[in-house]
């Protein structure tokens, strides 16, 4: 019988266990850091009809009361930061410093979100008739979040499904369920029985939550398989949907480029969070007139990393969150290995225990080679020569994904490419800024609908258009 930690749902403004508990793994020392409820089904009926049974008053409860109780839930969450971010750092791997951010990052969303009304569109307003557009909550919203950032993605889409009016069941992943779980009895006292709830629980939970006739509204962030499933089981009830997916996100270094600066935002760029980021650049274009010198920086950069358990001061890059996405990636190491291809840094020893990877740079491998066409989502980076800057852009562009990318050197070059890139995102001699005014979305097989802003408020929104004619139609 293990000792760890356990920890409950969130039901109905209850803290209740599950039958059953599964545990959570340390990547950084394969042990157990707690034990997380494995919901029921009976347990997610009962999570959907108390959302169910909120709904109707929550929507009533005027915005102002409802962004106050969402800035008041990120206020709590930064209040414990000290607290959340050790047991995110266990459970996830990343460092704490990452782990800090991305725990600030949910509540900064919260106190953005707190701070959007849903806009009324007059169409008309003449002496026959007005004709206006209102914001109306689409009803109960299913949340799942991924591993990479457990907190701040789950807040993208918590935070402003509450302030438009709906109520939430949210289900973190498997493999990083405890920080949410804590937050979860944080939320108990600060939002109404229903509104707000959160389960977790082994693979089943996931297609259960997608097919429930219950939720109005599934976001989904995750692999574009999955994706693709959530989609099918959107179909019955024609759920809405936001999908963020997978990425294979190009970055495109121009001669003229100031090699120092922009490789070291790369490196960054590429490898934080040990490179699970979603948008992050996962093969660089780099020209010939700067390859060398670009390439020998960015690998001086990677061998003076420390890679390490995130919970060491020092460490700079944490473990592969989790063993599958680890084989993953060694599968990937193993591939270009096997075909001959270049390794500008990643040689070094890491802790054989734990999923440790060294950061790991692939000299000019080909097109078609399996680093450069898929989405290795960890710290293995293929830098790729080009003399032209067209073929490069088409190379770019040549790929099913189109979540973000990132182009480097003059401004003006830079831009003209930026605006040619087929992703909902791209950034311009620099990276990964996310002002939550910005909207974020993927194009083609990345996904759709938007996170963050206020287009991504309206993603929780159905519009509701009235036309009033001004001539009373009374006796
Ligand atoms: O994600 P999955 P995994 C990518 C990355 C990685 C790959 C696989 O490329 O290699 O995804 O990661 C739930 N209906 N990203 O396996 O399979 C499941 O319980 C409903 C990109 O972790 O997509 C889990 O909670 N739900 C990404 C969640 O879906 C289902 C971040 C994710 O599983 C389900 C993470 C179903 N049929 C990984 N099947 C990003 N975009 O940032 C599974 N789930």
């Amino acid at each position: 019988m293990s000792t760890a930690r356990t920890f409950k749902l969130l039901i109905d403004g209850a803290s209740v266990d599950g039958e059953s508990l599964f545990d959570v793994i340390n990547p950084a020392t394969e042990e157990v850091v707690g034990r997380a409820p494995d919901a029921t089904r009976q347990q997610l009926d009962q999570a959907v009809a108390s959302a169910r049974r909120a709904y109707p008053k929550w929507k009533e409860t005027p915005i102002a009361e409802r962004q106050a109780m969402v800035a008041a839930l990120g206020r709590v969450i930064n209040e414990n930061i000290e607290e959340l971010k050790r047991l995110l750092t266990a459970e996830q791997g990343k460092p704490l410093g990452d782990a800090e951010q991305d725990i600030g990052g949910g509540a900064y969303f919260c106190a953005q979100s707190a701070e959007l009304t849903p806009p009324v569109e007059v169409h008309e307003d003449s002496d026959v008739r007005r004709s206006a557009t209102y914001r109306v909550p689409l009803g109960v919203v299913c949340a799942i979040a991924p591993w990479n950032f457990p907190i701040a993605i789950a807040f993208w889409k918590v935070a402003p499904a509450l302030v438009a009016g709906n109520t939430v069941v949210l289900k973190p992943s498997p493999f990083t369920p405890l920080t949410t779980l804590r937050i979860a009895e944080l939320a108990r006292d600060i939002l109404p029985s229903g509104v707000f709830n959160v389960l977790s629980g082994s693979d089943r939970l996931g297609p259960w939550m997608t097919g429930h006739p219950g939720f109005d509204k599934i976001s989904f962030t995750g692999s574009t398989a999955t994706g693709r499933r959530v989609m099918e089981s959107a179909a019955p009830t024609l759920k809405r949907l936001t999908l963020e997916l997978g990425g294979n996100d190009a970055a495109i270094v121009l001669p003229g480029v100031d090699v120092q600066s922009a490789a070291s935002q790369l490196f960054q760029a590429a490898f934080a969070n040990s490179g699970q980021v979603c948008f992050a650049p996962k093969r660089v274009y780099v020209h010939s007139a700067v390859y060398e010198d670009f390439a020998a920086s960015l690998a001086e950069l990677a061998k003076q990393a420390k890679v390490g358990d995130g919970a060491e001061q020092g460490t700079s890059f944490g473990p592969i969150q989790n063993r599958p996405q680890y084989e993953r990636v060694q599968d990937l190491i193993a591939d270009c290995r096997t075909n001959g291809y270049g390794f500008l840094a990643g040689q070094d020893n890491v802790p054989d225990k734990g999923y440790f990877v060294p950061l790991t740079i692939i000299d000019n491998p080909p097109a078609d080679a399996r680093i450069v066409r898929e989405e290795q989502f960890g710290p293995v980076l293929p830098l790729i020569r080009f003399d032209d800057i067209e073929a490069a852009l088409e190379q770019a562009n040549d790929c099913d994904y189109g979540l973000g990318g990132s182009v480097w050197g003059p401004p003006e070059l830079a831009e003209e490419i930026a605006l040619r890139m087929d992703t909902g995102m791209v950034w311009v001699n620099e990276f990964g800024s996310m002002a939550p005014s910005q909207p974020f979305g993927g194009r083609k097989q990345s996904g759709f609908g938007v996170e963050n802003g206020m287009a991504g408020l309206l993603e929780y929104t159905s519009i509701h258009t009235i036309v009033t004619a001004k001539q009373a139609n009374v006796a």
